[in-house]
């Protein structure tokens, strides 16, 4: 279920096509790292697509997980190293995984998005997972999560909070 994300050398930034509000509008951000001044490392093309990043509402103090379609567009194989949000004391990439019956969720050290691939984070599968949340998030905010890329890059990418199904993952 591990696919993969990307990593070219360009330089663009974020395009944003906002969805029309409502939990079941997706909405694409189209990350153009051009003078993006969390770009990292070398130049080249960086052309990622983010649809509907979204994060289960969640209070303060409880764990919540954030879910992202990711199309690489690069000609060059990606993996995400790394993310971070400022809203949770720890943030984790996490695969959902069934082992006799049982639900269960680890730690992935790394996500892949081959080039020309999709990787989805959904329910069930591969999340963000936001660990003892520093202040509720409710329906209709938006939350900031940086994802790092292999090759160095950093981007930004707004999730939609929104109320997701408590036992999906
Ligand atoms: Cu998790």
């Amino acid at each position: 279920m591990l696919k993969k994300i990307i990593t070219t050398v360009c330089l663009l930034y974020a395009l944003t096509l906002p969805t029309h509000a409502g939990t079941t509008h997706k909405s694409n951000t189209i990350i153009n790292l051009n003078n993006h001044k969390d770009v990292i490392g070398s130049r080249g093309n960086f052309n990622v697509v983010f649809t509907d990043p979204r994060v289960r509402a969640a209070k303060a103090g409880h764990n919540t997980a954030g879910f992202v379609e990711i199309a690489n567009m690069t000609n060059q194989d990606l993996q995400i190293v790394k993310a971070t949000c400022d809203a949770a004391y720890i943030t984790e990439m996490h695969i959902s995984i069934e082992e006799n019956n049982i639900h269960k969720m680890r730690p992935v050290s790394f996500i892949s998005i081959d080039k020309g691939e999709t990787t989805i984070l959904q329910p069930g599968g591969l999340h963000i997972m936001l660990v003892n949340l520093k202040k509720n998030l409710g329906p209709g905010k938006k939350v900031d999560i940086v994802l790092t890329f292999d090759n160095g890059h950093k981007v930004t990418v707004p999730f939609i909070v929104k109320e997701i199904c408590n036992h999906c993952h």
